[in-house]
C-alpha cells in the first residue's frame, strides 16, 4: 500500500507542548494541503516553509495559525511527497489538524510506517531504519551513540566487504563450474580457496564479538546479588540504587522475594536482584525465595558474591563460591568497618562505602566501549543473522576440510550470502548474478 497518502502526529500526545507536527506523505499530499491550507503561495518548492492557516474546507472558518515544510519527492525522508505542519502545540488542535487531514483523504499511518516508506522507497537500509527507532528510544548516552553511529549507514559499510568476499568465491566457483573451457579464468583449488574462507571466518569473529559488546550497552546486564543470609545483600542492593529498596533487618532470611532495580554506572547498565540468602531451611517460605536465587543465579549474566568479611567464611560460603565458579563473577568481602584488615574488595554496604565495587564493575566493561567507536551490529535480529552466515561458512569450511567438490559448498556460501543481505534488507538472487560477471572478464 505505498500508493496511498499517510499522515500521523509525529510529535508526543502525551501531553500539550508548544508545537505539534502533523505528517503528511504520498501522492495526494499537496491535493491533501491544498484542501486545509490557505497561504499566499502559488505553488510549493521542496525545502521550503509556507505560513499560513488551517481551515475547516466545510465552512472556511480558521482552525489555527501554522508552518508548513515542504518536501518534494524523492528529496524527503519517506522519497514521497511530504509536508509537515507545524501547528500549536495543544492536543486539542493537534487532533482536529490530523481529523481534517484524515476528512481530505489521508489515512491514519501505522507504526513506523514512515520508516518503514523511507525503507522501501530505498532512502535507507534496513539497519539504518532500526536505528531509527533505537535513537527515539534510547535513554541514555551510549544507546544513543550506537544509534546514531548505525544511523548513518555504518553496518552496510562493514559487511559491504563481508559480502564482497563470499561473493568473490562464488563467483570463483560458479565460473569454474560454467566455464571451464576458459584459459584465464584459471582453475580454483580448495587450497586457494580455504584462506579466503579462513580470513572471513575471523573477521566474521570480530563482527560478532563487538556486536555482544553493543548488546551490553544497549540492554545491559542481569546483574544477580548472592550470599548466605546476613551478610548484607540487601544493603548492598540499597547502596548500589542509592535508595531504600529492599528491607534490611539483622534477622537473617529477611529477603524471601527477589528485589529488583537499575542503576546505570560510567560504563554499564545493571539490572540488580537482590535474593533471598542461600542456606539449608525448614522454613516454608524462605526455601520458595531460595529456589527463586538459585533461578536468578542461573540466568545472571554477572553475579556478586557478597561474603561477611568480619567472620570466618563457613561452609555455606564455600558451598556458594562453588556454586558460583563457572559464572561471571566477582566476589567481594562486605562489613570492612568491622575489621581492621584491609580485605581483598572489601566494601561496607551500610555505610555506603562500595566505590572499590563500582570501579570493579566499571573495569569488568570497559571494553565493551568499543562498539561506541566502530561500526556494529545493534539487534538480536542482526546477529542471529550473522550468526545464520558464519555458521553456513562454518559448514564450507568443513566441507573444504572433508574434499567435497566446490560445486557442492556452493549452497553454504550463497545462505552466508543471502543473510548478509537479509541484514541491511536486501536479497535478489538477481544482484548475485550481476556480480558473478561484473567481476569476471569471460569472453576477453
Ligand atoms: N557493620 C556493618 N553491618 C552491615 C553492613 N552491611 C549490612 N550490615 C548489617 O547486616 C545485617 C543484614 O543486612 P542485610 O542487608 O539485610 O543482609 P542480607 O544479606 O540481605 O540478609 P537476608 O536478606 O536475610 O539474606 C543488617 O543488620 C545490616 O545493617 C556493613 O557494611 N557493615
Ligand atoms: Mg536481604
Amino acid at each position: 500500500m505505498l500508493n496511498d497518502t499517510i499522515a500521523a502526529v509525529s510529535t508526543s500526545m502525551i501531553a500539550s507542548g508548544a508545537i505539534s507536527i502533523i505528517r503528511l506523505s504520498g501522492e495526494k499530499t499537496f491535493d491533501i494541503l491544498d484542501k486545509l491550507f490557505v497561504s499566499k503561495a502559488k505553488e510549493y518548492e521542496g525545502y521550503h516553509i509556507y505560513y499560513g492557516f488551517i481551515t475547516d474546507p466545510e465552512d472556511g472558518s480558521k482552525v489555527d495559525e501554522v508552518l508548513v515544510n515542504v518536501f518534494k519527492a524523492p528529496h524527503s525522508y519517506t522519497g514521497e511527497d511530504m509536508v509537515e505542519i507545524n501547528c500549536h502545540g495543544g492536543l486539542f488542535i493537534t487532533r482536529r489538524i490530523l481529523g481534517l487531514c484524515l476528512e481530505a483523504g489521508a489515512r491514519q499511518a501505522i507504526n513506523g510506517e514512515f520508516t518503514k516508506r523511507a525503507f522501501l522507497n530505498g532512502k535507507m537500509d534496513l539497519t539504518q531504519a532500526e536505528a531509527v527507532n533505537d535513537l527515539i528510544r534510547a535513554d541514555n548516552k551510549d544507546n544513543a551513540k550506537l544509534a546514531v553511529n548505525s544511523l548513518s549507514g555504518n553496518v552496510k559499510k562493514m559487511l559491504d566487504p563481508l559480502m564482497d568476499e563470499v561473493m568473490q568465491i562464488i563467483a570463483n566457483i560458479e565460473v569454474n563450474i560454467d566455464y571451464p573451457e576458459y584459459d584465464d579464468v584459471g582453475i580454483i583449488t580448495t587450497e586457494e580457496i580455504r584462506p579466503l574462507v579462513d580470513d572471513w571466518l575471523q573477521r566474521c569473529s570480530h563482527v560478532l564479538s563487538v556486536a555482544e559488546s553493543s548488546m551490553i550497552i544497549k540492554e545491559g546486564v542481569k546483574t544477580v546479588i548472592v550470599g548466605k543470609p546476613n551478610v548484607g545483600k540487601s544493603s548492598l542492593l540499597n547502596a548500589l540504587l542509592s535508595e531504600n529498596k529492599a528491607i534490611v533487618t539483622d534477622i537473617a532470611g529477611t529477603t524471601r522475594d527477589l528485589v529488583e532495580g537499575d542503576v546505570r554506572l560510567k560504563n554499564v547498565t545493571l539490572h540488580l536482584i537482590d535474593t533471598a540468602g542461600i542456606h539449608d531451611t525448614a522454613n516454608k517460605i524462605e526455601k520458595i525465595g531460595i529456589e527463586k536465587s538459585r533461578q536468578a543465579l542461573s540466568e545472571a549474566q554477572l553475579v556478586i558474591v557478597v561474603l561477611d568479611g568480619s567472620s570466618e567464611p563457613d561452609e555455606e560460603d564455600k558451598q556458594l563460591l562453588k556454586d558460583t565458579e563457572n559464572t561471571n563473577r566477582i566476589i567481594v568481602y562486605n562489613k570492612q568497618d568491622l575489621v581492621s584488615d584491609e580485605l581483598p574488595l572489601g566494601i561496607s554496604a551500610s555505610e555506603g562505602n562500595i566505590d572499590n565495587l563500582i570501579d570493579k564493575i566499571n573495569e569488568m566493561f570497559e571494553k565493551d566501549q568499543v562498539a561506541l567507536v566502530q561500526p556494529t551490529l545493534t539487534n538480536e535480529r542482526q546477529i542471529s543473522l550473522m550468526k545464520e552466515a558464519r555458521n553456513s561458512m562454518l559448514v564450507v569450511k568443513k566441507s573444504l576440510d572433508d574434499g567435497i567438490p566446490l560445486d557442492l559448498v556452493n549452497e553454504d556460501l550463497q545462505n552466508a550470502y543471502r543473510c548478509l543481505k537479509e541484514i541491511i534488507g536486501e536479497y535478489h538472487r538477481e544482484d548475485l548474478l550481476d556480480g558473478i560477471f561484473s567481476r569476471f572478464c569471460v569472453g576477453k
